[in-house]
């Protein structure tokens, strides 16, 4: 017999409900990670508006639109749209060579007029608007289409392509790869034990205060307890709700709020505008009840070590599975720990 099993030292592997897959815990090589790594804040000020902005208000797109001069959010289809609301519908589903056309739209939505306000840097006002947008967008898109994707690709790090603060929404007829494994999962527990599991996790963890990052009343983060990248979140509701557009004035605002800790957390980890992924998690709109499934949002942050040197999911994680280093408990006190007062607002206050 070796030393007792000690989970913040030894590596195991954590069961992820949500997709059923499992994700290596190596936390031994945190010890590694912050010794004399330190940057300088990043306190680039990008101003208000830019001429060569694509996305800034009076502009012109590449496709050669003008952008009206707006002054909350703003949503166009993209340019580019990965999806046409007008593909033929057919499909071969035998043998090795399987496909089925998609039809589906693709839309940008700018969170504001200024081109120097990322999520945290908004007010809780401006936030509520685009949290107002993202429902209304997921109502708009969800009466055709069956899967509504609103997500936020933050940073260049993360494939951003424009650095006005923007997200997009996709929406789609077919329920793609992730959401159709948890749709399962999801049934599968709910018929195992008639209540979601979104549900009793976040009630669980609210109780063990374990992995919980920041929480008001209607709304709490998570790093979960099967986390894959080293900072990644859960966002979850505290009352039950299936999708987006359910939500009333008063949860979208406490939403407003909560988004606004979250990101201003993450942008205080390491003094710089911190990379993410993040997107909605609405239950499927295809006419059908669904009490299995609870909204959510997930960020996944690049980031491990300073405000350049990120996680790569490479190797290990290509050929086996998932692999993190620190504890999910770890990356929780680590960001619980921080204000929620944004550093740049910390720098100008102190002068
Ligand atoms: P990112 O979040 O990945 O940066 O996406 C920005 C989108 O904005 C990208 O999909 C679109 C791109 O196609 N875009 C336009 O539709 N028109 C433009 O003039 C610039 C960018």
């Amino acid at each position: 017999m070796g030393t007792p099993f000690d989970p913040t030292n030894d590596p195991h592997r954590r069961f992820n409900p949500l997709l059923g897959e499992w994700v290596l815990v190596s936390p031994h090589r945190a010890k590694r990670p912050w010794q004399g790594q330190s940057e300088e804040p990043n306190n680039e000020q990008k101003p208000s508006y830019d001429e060569t902005c694509y996305l800034c208000p009076g502009n012109t797109r590449v496709n050669g639109e003008v952008n009206p001069t707006y002054t909350g959010t703003f949503v166009f289809e993209n340019d580019f749209a990965a999806l046409k609301k007008d593909t033929e519908v057919t499909s071969e589903k035998k043998g090795l060579f399987q496909f089925e056309t998609e039809q589906g739209c693709s839309r940008v939505i700018c969170f504001s007029p200024d081109h120097s306000k990322t999520l945290p840097e908004l007010t809780d006002e401006e936030r509520a608007e685009v949290v107002a947008c993202w429902q209304a967008q997921t109502k708009e898109l969800g009466e055709s289409y069956r899967w509504v994707q609103v997500f936020e690709n933050k940073g260049a790090m993360m494939g951003c392509s424009n650095p006005h603060p923007h997200g997009q929404v996709w929406a789609q007829q077919h329920l793609p790869t992730d959401p159709a494994k948890k749709l399962v999962q999801l049934k599968q527990y709910y018929a195992d034990n008639n209540t979601p599991l979104l549900a009793d996790y976040a009630e669980q963890e609210v109780a063990k205060q374990e992995r919980v990052v920041c929480q008001n009343d209607d709304w709490v983060v998570v790093v979960p307890y099967w986390a894959a990248w080293p900072f990644e979140t859960l966002l979850l509701p505290r009352f039950n709700v299936q999708s987006m557009p359910e939500l009333n004035k008063e949860q979208a605002f406490s939403l407003a709020q909560i988004i606004g800790d979250i990101t201003a957390k993450y942008d205080n980890l390491f003094d710089t505008s911190f990379p993410y992924s993040m997107g909605w998690h609405s239950a499927p709109f295809d006419n059908e009840a669904h009490p299995e499934w609870t909204l959510h949002a997930h960020f996944f942050p690049p980031l491990l070590r300073s405000a350049s040197v990120r996680k790569f999911m490479v190797g290990y994680e290509m050929m086996a599975e998932a692999q993190r280093d620190l504890t999910p408990e770890q990356a929780a006190d680590r960001l619980k720990a921080l204000s929620t007062v944004h550093y740049k607002k910390r720098e100008n206050a102190n002068g």
